[in-house]
C-alpha cells in the first residue's frame, strides 16, 4: 500500500512516554480512567486530566474526546472507548474501525503532526489481538491514504507479541 510505509511506525514501550503530539487513550465511557493504558495515562497526567474528563460529559463507543496531555510529554491525550469483545456479531469490528476514525479525524483537526495508539479493546475488553491488529491497520492505512495530518502513525505496543501481530498487520497490506 502506497504511503503507509513511511508514515505508520511500530514502538514498542509505554505509551505515556512518547514525546508527540497526542496520544490515544483506550478509555471507557465514563472517561474518568480506569485500569491498563487508561490508569497509567491519568497516573502520568495528574489529576488535572480527570478535572477536564469531568466537564465533557462522558464518550459513546466507537467516539473520542480531546484533551490536553498536562504533565505528559505529549501534548494532547486523545480518549477513545473501544469496545468489549462479545463474541464479534455485535458490531464489535465496525465500533473499534470507529474509534481509529475518530481520533485520527481529532488529531488532524487540532494539527497534530505524530499521534500513537494504544492496542485499544485488546487488554481487560478482550479484544482477539490479531483481529485487532488487522483492524488498526487497515483503518489507520486508508485514513492516511486519504489524508496529509496526521503525518505519522505510530502503534504503540506493550510488549513483543502485540508488536509482532502489528508487523504482520502492516505487512499483509503492504503484499496487497
Ligand atoms: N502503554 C501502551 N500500551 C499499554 C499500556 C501502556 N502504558 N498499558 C497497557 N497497555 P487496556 P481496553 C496495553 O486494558 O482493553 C480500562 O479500565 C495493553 O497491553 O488498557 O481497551 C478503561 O478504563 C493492551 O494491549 O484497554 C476501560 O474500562 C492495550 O493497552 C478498559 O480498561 C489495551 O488494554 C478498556 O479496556
Amino acid at each position: 500500500m502506497d504511503g503507509i510505509g513511511d508514515r505508520v511506525r511500530i514502538h514498542t514501550g509505554d505509551i505515556t512516554r512518547l514525546a508527540i503530539d497526542a496520544i490515544v487513550n483506550a478509555a471507557n465511557s465514563s472517561l474518568l480512567g480506569g485500569g491498563g493504558v487508561d490508569g497509567a495515562i491519568h497516573r502520568a497526567a495528574g489529576p488535572e486530566l480527570e478535572f477536564e474528563c469531568r466537564m465533557l460529559n462522558g464518550c459513546r463507543t466507537g467516539d473520542a474526546k480531546l484533551t490536553k496531555g498536562y504533565r505528559l510529554p505529549a501534548r494532547y491525550i486523545i480518549h477513545t472507548v473501544g469496545p468489549v469483545w462479545q463474541g464479534g456479531r455485535k458490531g464489535e469490528a465496525e465500533l473499534l474501525a470507529s474509534c481509529y476514525r475518530r481520533s485520527l479525524e481529532l488529531a488532524a483537526a487540532n494539527d497534530c503532526r505524530t499521534v500513537a495508539f494504544p492496542a485499544i479493546s485488546t487488554g481487560i475488553y478482550h479484544y482477539p489481538k490479531d483481529e485487532a491488529a488487522g483492524i488498526a491497520a487497515r483503518t489507520v492505512s486508508t485514513f492516511i491514504e486519504q489524508k496529509t495530518m496526521p503525518e505519522t502513525v505510530i502503534f504503540c505496543c506493550f510488549d513483543d507479541q502485540m508488536a509482532e501481530l502489528y508487523r504482520q498487520a502492516v505487512a499483509a497490506l503492504r503484499k496487497g
